[in-house]
């Protein structure tokens, strides 16, 4: 296994409510880093990206469809230094979010000079686009424009459109779509795997096809993971929550079958939200999913 390189990103501009800005310390606080190096990985953190704040006069922009869109593209474009930096030193970057707007810059970076897949974990598709967000706001956007849709600055963050192909990315446990939204993932060649999928097949048939699918001809994969798409009574520290995610059981056993298979290059781990929690739990929780995405096992 690669030693494995911290980052924070405290960032909340792409995200409607605040304080999702603290889920970097809330992770830190429950002893990330020692129980990472427990597991037998050598583990280094390396801080925070540098993000403005909207009390230090980060500029809104004018358009009303991509609020933040310059500042958010800064951090994007130094975070994704950062990790390609990380890659090149044979480390695995684990990004603490921050809100989702975030992933456009570690994809990006994580992807330079190779080709990944990307498994999308949220009850959300992040698949807007400024004509079609109802928010506008850019976390609901990053995964279109790592898939080659948008504002040219958010697609462009990679250096090549698309960052990552439509076909070499997996989007699963899905369950709250925007209407345009919508139409637009259902053409969008992108492996959708919705709740509707995982409540049939069940958890490890959806997540061995999900990996399989994005594996064909890449260099291993990146995995964002949006603490929403667990179930909210379990996961309650997040910014947009929605009824029934997916269960503990089941997140685990999606981050240890990600384990076992061995292609994980880089992961984000986003939305947590400390100002919404309860005692922690949602940055425990996201703390535990980590570890089993790391090859933590029970026997
Ligand atoms: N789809 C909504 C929007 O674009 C909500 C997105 N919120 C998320 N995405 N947390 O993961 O504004
Ligand atoms: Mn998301
Ligand atoms: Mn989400
Ligand atoms: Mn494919």
């Amino acid at each position: 296994m690669y030693p494995i390189a911290l980052l924070g990103v405290p960032i909340d501009l792409g995200a409607g409510r605040r304080g999702v800005d603290m889920g970097p310390s809330a992770m830190r606080y429950t002893g990330l880093q020692a129980r990472i190096a427990a597991l037998g990985h050598d583990v280094c953190d390396l801080g925070n990206v540098p993000t403005p704040m909207i009390e230090t006069g980060a500029p809104l922009g004018d358009d009303p469809r991509l609020r933040y869109l310059d500042p958010i593209w800064r951090v994007c474009a130094e975070l994704a230094d950062r990790v390609a930096t990380c890659v090149q030193q044979g480390q695995l970057p684990l990004i603490l979010g921050g809100d989702h707007s975030l992933a456009m810059g570690s994809v990006s970076g994580s992807t330079r000079g190779r080709q990944l897949g990307l498994i999308w974990i949220d009850a959300h598709a992040d698949f807007n686009t400024p004509e079609t967000t109802p928010s506008g706001n850019i976390h609901g956007m990053s995964l279109a424009a790592l898939s080659g849709r948008g504002h040219p600055l958010l697609t462009g963050l990679a250096g090549r459109v698309p960052a990552i192909p439509p076909d070499q990315i997996a989007l699963v446990a899905v369950r709250d779509l925007d209407p345009l939204e919508r139409e637009a993932l259902r053409t969008s060649g992108i492996h959708t795997f919705t709740m509707h999928d995982i409540d049939r097949r069940g958890m490890a048939a959806v997540m061995e096809q999900a990996i399989s699918c994005i594996s064909h001809a890449t260099d291993g994969y990146h995995v964002s993971l949006d603490l929403d798409v667990i179930d909210p009574k379990i996961a309650p520290g997040v910014g947009t929550p929605v009824l029934g995610g997916i269960s503990y059981r089941e997140a685990h056993l999606a981050m240890e079958l990600i384990a076992q298979a061995g292609g994980l290059r880089s992961l984000d781990v986003v939305e947590v939200n400390p100002i919404l929690d309860i005692h922690n739990a949602t940055a425990e929780l996201a703390v535990e999913l980590v570890l089993s995405a790391l090859g933590k096992r029970i026997l």
